[in-house]
């Protein structure tokens, strides 16, 4: 969990800032040194994703909606995100707790967006969970297959636009077509999606950021009583 933005330093928070505005404009370099360097000081994770990296791209997201910045400039944003991301990965994943479940991820059929995904991908790992990420643009037929090859306990679908997450319910649909819906526990996230969409389509929980997804999964394992070694 981070601490709140207010209560850090000045100058982490004037840091945060500065990472922010690289991210906006997509100066790779500048946001992976900047990450490093918020490291250094001792900052969480958590604090260096929460403030440096998400708060920037929401800022790109709001401009983007509003017509002023166009795809590329996003694009170069989300570069510059995920390079920051591989630095944090090892530190986000890195585990000493026993496996305590499998888990299946993907963004769904004509969905590319995938920096929340693997977000919650890696603190799924960090949780202790073995993750089989499948990706961007997933369709029913993958999601099931790799359920079934690595006996997962869990599917989670990542959705961002309006016009992909309906594509949930479809593989949902799938799975009770098949029998296959009580094996698996079900968690859907994204930011157009919200409780009752998920309930609507019959999902276990809808997660609404990645330490959401973390109390879900674990919590629905509780629940199943899942023990693995
Ligand atoms: Co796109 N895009 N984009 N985009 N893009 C959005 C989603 C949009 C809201 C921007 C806007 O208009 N303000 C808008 C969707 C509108 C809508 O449908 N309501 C949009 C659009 C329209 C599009 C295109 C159609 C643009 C075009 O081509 N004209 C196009 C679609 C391409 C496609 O998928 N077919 C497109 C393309 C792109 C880029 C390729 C340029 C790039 C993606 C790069 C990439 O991912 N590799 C991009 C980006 C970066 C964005 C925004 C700006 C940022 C998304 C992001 O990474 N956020 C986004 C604006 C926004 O969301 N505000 C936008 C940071 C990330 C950490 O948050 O992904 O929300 P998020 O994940 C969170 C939670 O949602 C949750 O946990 C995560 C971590 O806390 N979560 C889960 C997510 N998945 C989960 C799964 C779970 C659980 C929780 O499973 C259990």
């Amino acid at each position: 969990m981070e601490d709140a933005f207010d209560s850090l330093p000045a100058e982490v928070q004037q840091h945060y800032q500065n990472m922010q505005d690289d991210l906006y404009d997509g100066i790779t370099g500048a946001v992976v040194s900047g990450t490093q360097q918020a490291l250094a000081w001792g900052q969480s994770p958590a604090n260096v994703l929460a403030h440096g990296l998400v708060a920037g791209m929401d800022v790109v997201g709001q401009d983007f909606g509003a017509g002023i910045l166009f795809v590329p400039e996003v694009l170069r944003a989300a570069t510059a995100m995920k390079a920051a991301m591989e630095i944090l990965r090892p530190l986000l994943t890195e585990t000493g707790v026993e496996k305590i479940g499998v888990a299946v991820i993907g963004t769904v059929r004509g969905d590319i967006h995938d920096i929340g995904k693997n977000l919650v991908a890696m603190m799924w790992e960090g949780a202790g969970f073995e993750v089989h990420n499948l990706g961007v643009n997933v369709d029913a037929d993958k999601f099931v297959a790799k359920l079934l090859e690595v006996n997962a306990d869990i599917l989670g679908m990542s959705a961002l636009l309006t016009t992909t997450m309906p594509y949930m319910a479809k593989v949902i649909e799938r799975l009770e077509a098949d029998g296959l819906r009580d094996r698996f526990t079900v968690l859907v996230g994204g930011a157009p999606l919200n409780a009752a969409f998920a309930e609507d389509i019959r999902a276990d929980a809808y997660c609404k950021d990645a330490s959401e997804a973390v109390q879900a999964a674990r919590a629905l394992m509780q629940q199943k009583g899942v023990h693995r070694g």
